[in-house]
């Protein structure tokens, strides 16, 4: 199962199927939109870090100048779904090559028709290389025309961000393009390239915004015509000159077939690396290639600047903002794929810690508090207000971004999981170390004594479950801050065993006396975990007296719970939108035992808003109940996860895909089912597999090995 493939257009599920259907190199993706357009598409391209100003949510990822515009005209008419008859229609995602394909036969309201085939793929090869092909097959006489043009005309749902700069003919067939972001600055350049065979006529229209090559074609009755658009793309934040740049990727592209082979060839190498083999299932082998694929196509490889958004580079959802989504969903599968991703996605944290020490120092801490929403620079860009979802004239506050600490733990989290797979002593000891200590010293400061318990805390929180704001004593956030605050300590021993200059210079630059450290042992040592004497969590002051719910009382049905109790009301019961307290044996599963998972596990499952709440639990849901035994229950809340996007189980997919849904699909298979865990000894499996699959296969690296995996073993 490597294909996604739709037989019908339907109008309805558009921009569904427009985040689908993305493409991308992690450099861009592009969303599954058609080359010629079409009414109310969402149609967008997202360059990683090419974000600019907008109001309320500081700054979003730009819409990029559109490469994909190609139309035809059948003896005139032009080509479009939105008019004639579509006699015959597929679409398909090739998943291992990352072509997407298109198949149309059609009919124009004047009777005449052709079959109508493109393909396309951003280029891995090349990540400033893209590339489109068209063939159309006539069943008249007559005369076929070809447009294709680059676009600067583009927006962010009516946000207009770009500033055309220039643009030009360069050879008959080769235009250019030129934008600028209106407050970041970031140039764009865009160049491409028509290839075709025996056209009768061809030209350059130099509308405004609008380059475009014009081709005109005789059609006779089943003779193919086929025509290449290639374009060349780059940005200031790759060069200088990034017109040259375009240029020099356009010129140095091979033809359609040599650019092809390359694509499949970068391709192999990924799958070699990342692909799960699932026998005895083809719903679950699908959905764990789609959402690899999804989170491939969004990874960074050569830029240690950039973050993934939570809807990664497909959709406007979000702006193009990173979460703890990045750290605890996604980081996993490419720290244990490929290393070298994780690294770009740790070392952007690392980048940003001054702009995560200025907001901590701003809130009058010691330390690194990470942005809960982070952009370009780190800064936060959590939006203070957004529309109310239950009247959109109203505006809601928003207070992730003063209240949600644990993401800073979150990241110090991921950087040690890095490291422990990896055994990147380098990188640790220069970058993962100072993530931790930062980290670490925020936490301490930020720690409250709590007289009346005799211990410390977090007052005035949020923690991953967002229905309960203004919580105390979160136990995902007291719990990680303390394993975060306790890892900092051995890692600081660690430096002074093995790096004693690093060590010196970074207790000298964070002030890490004796005493200093002395007192984060007493911090941690005496954090408040909320745990009852029959090993039940507490999921944060007051939680336990709240009302509780029955959720089968409120079934069918579509909504969330937030949107039925409404943002305020929702304070007010035992119902949550993602698990909190069982994040903890999820990510630190060596601290709980069989019995407490349980016991705790059935206390907050009834109260999950799992199939509504928020896409980020199903998963997590899954590992879970599969380490406490309940197999079959860790599958049904894998499918969840599993049709988040392929079946657009909350409706809102258009926005993007659920990049932490992706990542956590990934997990429940390694974590949950196959149940690989690291040790002091290295890595060991606990496999408590589907009863569906019959054969699991995948590879990982640890310590710079390839290891592989088959279950059952042979
Ligand atoms: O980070 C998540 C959060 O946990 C739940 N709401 C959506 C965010 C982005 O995916």
């Amino acid at each position: 199962m490597w294909t996604l493939t739709e037989t019908t257009f339907a109008p309805t599920s558009q921009h569904h199927k427009e985040t689908i259907f993305t493409i991308g190199n992690g450099y861009l993706a592009t969303r599954g939109v058609f080359e010629e357009g079409y009414p109310d598409e969402s149609r967008a391209t997202f360059i990683h870090g090419v974000f600019d100003d907008v109001p309320f949510a500081v700054t979003e990822l730009a819409n990029a100048p559109d490469w994909l515009p190609l139309t035809i005209w059948l003896d005139g008419e032009k080509f479009s779904l939105a008019e004639g008859q579509i006699l015959d229609y597929n679409r398909q995602l090739d998943l291992r090559t990352a072509v997407l394909s298109r198949r149309v036969r059609w009919q124009s309201p004047g009777g005449k028709t052709a079959v109508i085939t493109f393909e396309r793929f951003v280029s891995l090869a090349d990540e400033h290389l893209l590339a489109l092909r068209c063939r159309v097959t006539p069943e008249f006489d007559g005369s076929i025309e070809i447009r294709a043009a680059l676009n600067g005309c583009t927006d962010n749902r009516g946000m207009a961000h770009w500033q055309r700069i220039d643009q030009g003919q360069i050879a008959p067939s080769t235009a250019w393009l030129r934008s600028r972001t209106r407050a970041s600055g970031i140039e764009v350049a865009l160049a491409m390239r028509l290839q075709s065979t025996s056209s009768l006529q061809s030209e350059y229209w130099d509308a405004e915004n609008v380059p475009t090559l014009r081709q005109v074609f005789r059609a006779c009755r089943g003779e193919t015509l086929t025509v290449t658009k290639l374009v060349g793309i780059a940005t200031s934040r790759d060069t200088a000159h990034p017109q040259e740049m375009a240029l020099e990727h356009l010129n140095q592209a091979p033809g359609w077939e040599a650019a092809l082979e390359a694509q499949k060839q970068a391709w192999d190498r990924e799958w070699e690396r990342c692909d799960i083999v699932i026998e005895g299932d083809e719903e679950a082998q699908l959905a764990v290639r789609f959402s690899l694929f999804h989170l491939l196509i969004a990874a960074p490889r050569h830029d240690n600047r950039v973050n993934i958004g939570a809807k990664t580079l497909s959709g406007f959802g979000y702006h193009g903002h990173a979460f703890w989504d990045t750290e605890i969903f996604m980081l996993p599968v490419f720290t244990f794929t490929a290393p070298h991703i994780a690294r770009n996605l740790l070392d952007y944290r690392y980048r940003t810690l001054p702009a995560a020490r200025r907001k901590a120092a701003q809130a009058g801490y010691e330390g690194a508090w990470f942005a809960w929403e982070s952009a370009d620079t780190g800064e936060e860009t959590t939006p203070t207000w957004v529309p109310d979802f239950q009247d959109k004239k109203k505006l809601a506050r928003v207070w992730t971004g003063d209240l949600a600490i644990h993401i800073s733990a979150d990241v110090a989290y991921a950087a040690y999981q890095y490291w422990q797979a990896s055994g990147d002593d380098a990188w640790f000891a220069e970058r993962g170390a100072e993530l931790l200590l930062e980290t670490a010293r925020f936490f301490v400061s930020r720690a409250e004594w709590q007289d009346e318990r005799r211990g410390y805390g977090y007052q005035d929180v949020i923690g991953p479950d967002e229905y309960h704001d203004h919580v105390s004593n979160n136990a995902y956030t007291n719990k990680l801050a303390q394993w975060n605050i306790l890892t900092a300590l051995d890692v600081l021993a660690w430096l002074r065993e093995h790096h004693p200059a690093r060590a010196a210079a970074l207790t000298q630059s964070l002030h890490l006396s004796d005493e200093t450290l002395a007192h984060w042992r007493t911090v941690a040592e005496k954090m408040l975990l909320n745990v009852r004497p029959n090993g039940l969590i507490e999921q944060f002051d007051g939680f336990f007296a709240l009302q509780d719910v029955n959720l089968q009382d409120y079934e069918p049905r579509t909504k969330s719970m937030h949107e039925i109790f409404g943002i305020e009301a929702a304070n007010r019961y035992q119902v949550i939108k993602q698990p909190d307290v069982l994040m903890l044996p999820h990510l630190l599963p060596d601290e709980y035992r069989q019995e407490q998972i349980q016991t705790n596990y059935d206390h907050y499952t009834p109260r999950t808003d799992a199939t509504y709440g928020s896409s980020l639990g199903p998963s997590i849901q899954a590992i879970v109940a599969a380490r406490a035994g309940h197999v079959e229950e860790a599958y049904r809340y894998f499918l969840l996860a599993a049709r988040a996007d392929l079946n657009d189980v909350r409706g809102n997919a258009g926005d993007g895909i659920h990049a932490a849904s992706a990542g956590g699909i990934w997990q429940a298979v390694v974590f949950g089912f196959c149940g690989l865990r690291l040790t002091q000894e290295g890595w060991r499996l606990e496999p408590r597999l589907p009863a569906a699959w019959k054969r699991i296969s995948f590879r990982f690296f640890y310590r710079g090995r390839q290891q592989v995996v088959e279950l059952p073993a042979a």
